[in-house]
């Protein structure tokens, strides 16, 4: 197991390497070149560049998230196949700069939604959180201000606002897509990008739609674990893989978390592991959840439970802390600050320990 942590590059991210040297256990971070462009190739000499502040740090590039997905691979439109052309230079570049993991999603217009991004909890640590009655009630061309205005002046990832600026036009470009479409848009998309993945041993890891279920309207296919096997299944090549994210799979209660990474065995190429916790009950019309500490006795998540099955199915990849709260008086990107997340690192890092020291695994496969 590799325990990593997010970091978005100098002048994105408040947490400097140097801190991030410091966390008991981590070794690695999980970067992107955070000013690209989706659609456009990554020069070698910035991916290099990146490479060796990393390195001069101490630390190491344990992968990237994200190399993002330009809109016309995902609508299926004209100019996919250059746009596929340009995502498998970058992959060339990453691997052969050593680089073997890759993050990425395959969500229309909106990345991740929240309707609040510094929820005040009881302890005064500020969180993420999500209720559907505020979502439901907001325009999707609204959605930017909501989310900006808490952003604590960063750009948040899959919020930038150029793009947002695009949203009206975004869904009309989107109009005749649905899940089908989606769907297959993405096998495509994987199909062309294997060769260059077999030939580097670059690992592919699609992150899940956050949350899990269709947003105003717009298809959303990495939701479960049916629809999960079978994106696998119709590519069936291990370096067709996932991002196993607890808190965006969890967001939906008919996903049962440890059943789900049974049915990846092999396939989960890197963990983000976080915990949320529901405020509503099951059958409630209206969902809230809020994002919490990583420990199982703040949030809903049994997150031993978690690690254990991880742990017990071979799983010996990467692995990160992630979204944390907003303590000690922290300014930073919502979800992305210090302290939260060495706190989440260390914590993770002892369930592991713990399986480790408790669970023979000598006739499991392992796997990355
Ligand atoms: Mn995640």
């Amino acid at each position: 197991m590799e325990m990593t942590l997010r970091w978005y590059g100098t002048g994105f991210d408040s947490v400097t390497l140097q801190q991030i040297r410091q966390v008991p256990g981590v070794h690695g971070v999980i970067t992107t070149l955070y000013d690209s462009v989706p659609g456009d190739a990554w020069e070698l000499a910035a991916i290099q560049k990146i490479k060796k502040e990393v390195q001069d740090a101490g630390l190491k590039i344990a992968g990237i998230e994200s190399v993002n997905i330009h809109d016309d691979i995902k609508i299926g439109g004209g100019d996919r196949d250059k746009y596929i052309e340009n995502y498998i230079k970058t992959l060339e570049r990453l691997g052969q700069e050593d680089i073997h993991m890759v993050c990425y999603n395959f969500m229309p217009v909106f990345d991740w939604t929240r309707s609040e991004l510094a929820r005040v909890c009881e302890d005064g640590s500020t969180v993420l959180a999500y209720n559907s009655k505020a979502i439901d009630g907001v325009k999707p061309e609204e959605m930017f201000a909501s989310i900006d205005k808490d952003s604590n002046g960063f750009i948040l990832p899959g919020w930038e606002p150029e793009r947002m600026a695009r949203v009206k036009e975004l869904f009309q470009m989107y109009k005749e897509v649905d899940e089908e479409k989606l769907f297959n848009n993405l096998v495509y998309f994987l199909k062309a990008i294997m060769p260059v993945c077999d030939k580097y041993n670059i690992d592919m890891a699609i992150h899940p739609d956050d949350p899990a279920w269709p947003v105003f309207g717009l298809p959303r296919i990495i939701t479960s674990q049916d629809k999960v096997c079978r994106m696998l299944k119709a590519v069936d090549n291990p370096h067709n893989g996932l991002t196993f994210c607890t808190g965006s799979y969890g967001t939906n209660r008919k996903n049962d978390l440890c059943e789900f990474i049974k049915a990846a065995q092999g396939r989960i190429h890197f963990a983000h592991v976080r915990n949320l916790k529901f405020n509503t009950a099951i059958d409630d019309p209206v969902l809230d959840f809020q994002e919490s500490a990583h420990l199982s006795s703040t949030g809903s998540f049994d997150i031993f439970k978690i690690v254990k099955t991880l742990y017990e199915t071979g799983f010996d990849g990467i692995i990160r802390p992630d979204h944390g709260r907003m303590i000690w008086g922290e300014k930073a990107m919502p979800g992305y600050g210090l302290y939260d997340r060495a706190l989440g690192a260390t914590y993770l890092q002892g369930l592991w320990e713990a399986c480790e020291k408790t669970i023979d695994r000598s006739n499991v496969k392992l796997y990355r």
